[in-house]
């Protein structure tokens, strides 16, 4: 019998859903000048056009179709594709757009883990089947697309290593949902390379004891994996197998701390809305305060019934603590909504940091 997961046979199937941007850097530079749109673009780390140095951050999928991929050195690629654009990196554009889009993201989640610039877990929120999970997951392309002008992929699963692999399945601008009962036909056909974690010497050395895909991973003695490759031999047998037990959370050096409900009705009540604020406020700040955490950044978070969905956020001069700060912030940018029915409202902090050893006996004393 192959190993049992405690996931399917105890609890209810998790929803786990992971979202990676397309060509992110490139699909910035793209939507910020149009009329590069469908043509092969490189967007370069340390660009020199002089002497047409530098490495391929990432490009286009249009550049993709020519060999070009990320860290190949300028010379090449342009060999590859004479008539690809190169541009240099801006790091702080990408920055910007990546808060958004993450912002976005925690908007739909009920636990949200950002794993990088461009890519982030969630286990969306009111998601009770893999169904839900489809139609959140086309809100969430859509909105992405209209807010900011660039598409992702995401895949949707029983636990984020086969969200994970699935969001990679079906790039650019995927959709791929693996239920519990289709992981098999879906990753045994699979080069053991797509298991993350076995990366090009790993899949080398498997090779010579006769293993390539991922179904020969699966089913090998693991007494044979661990000998040669330690306790990661036994991990990469149970990812080959669709087992992960990691849980989706905020990655240590938060960034942000967020709360956010669903009306049970959309609504413009003035009084339900301050009162949810404030509720929201008190959960941000239980948090805050567990963590030792001072912040400068209050946004509010707002889905209208129509989806449509904002941010607003205000940042102070000094670093506090102060929940009254966060209530008072949180009013007064829901203010421009005041004229709306509102289906979702969520507050959240940012510009974070821990808190010091003197700053915690001024909050202490105050
Ligand atoms: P990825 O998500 O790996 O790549 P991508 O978004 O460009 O393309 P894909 O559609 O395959 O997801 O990385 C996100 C960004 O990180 C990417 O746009 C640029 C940057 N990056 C580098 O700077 N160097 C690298 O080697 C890689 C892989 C990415
Ligand atoms: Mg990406």
């Amino acid at each position: 019998m192959s190993a049992s997961n405690p996931e399917q046979d105890n609890h209810e199937t998790r929803i786990v859903m992971h979202v990676d941007m397309d060509s992110f850097y490139a699909s910035v530079e793209v939507r910020e000048q149009p009329a590069l749109k469908g043509k092969p673009v490189c967007v370069v780390m340390k660009y020199n056009p002089e002497l047409r140095r530098g490495a391929v951050s990432t490009c286009s999928y249009e550049a993709r179709k020519f060999g070009v991929h990320s860290a190949m050195p300028v010379a090449k690629a342009s060999k590859l594709c004479p008539d690809c654009v190169f541009l240099p990196v801006r790091m702080d554009l990408y920055k910007e757009v990546s808060s958004r889009v993450m912002e976005t993201l925690k908007g739909y989640a009920e636990q949200f883990e950002q794993v990088s610039v461009d890519e982030a877990y969630l286990v969306p929120v009111s998601v009770h089947n893999f169904d839900d999970a489809v139609v959140c997951a086309l809100r969430i392309k859509d909105e992405i697309k209209k807010n900011e002008g660039i598409t992702c992929s995401v895949g949707i699963g029983s636990n984020k290593l086969i969200a994970k692999i699935a969001s990679g399945y079906q790039k650019p601008d995927g959709l791929t949902v693996v239920k519990p009962e289709d992981v098999k036909d879906f990753l045994y056909p699979m080069p053991v390379s797509k298991i993350p974690g076995v990366g090009e010497k790993t899949t080398e050395v498997l090779k010579v004891i006769g293993i390539t895909k991922v179904e020969e991973l699966a089913n090998v003695d693991v007494q044979l994996l661990t000998e040669r490759f330690g306790r990661m031999g036994f991990i990469m047998k149970q990812r080959a197998n669709g087992i992960d037990y990691g849980e989706v959370q905020e990655r240590e050096g938060v960034k942000s701390i967020s709360k956010h409900i669903t009306f049970d009705e959309d609504t413009d009540d003035p009084e339900k809305i301050e009162y949810t604020l404030n509720m929201l406020a008190d959960a941000v700040y239980n948090n805050l305060k567990k963590n030792h955490y001072l912040f400068r950044t209050v946004s509010v978070l707002v889905r209208l019934n129509n989806f449509s969905t904002y941010t607003r956020a205000k940042t102070i001069q000094t670093w506090t603590q102060d929940v009254e700060i966060i209530k008072s912030l949180a009013k007064e940018l829901i203010n421009e909504f005041h004229d709306k029915k509102l289906r979702l409202v969520g507050v959240s902090i940012s510009n974070i940091k821990k808190q010091d050893e003197r700053q915690t006996l001024i909050t202490d004393f105050k």
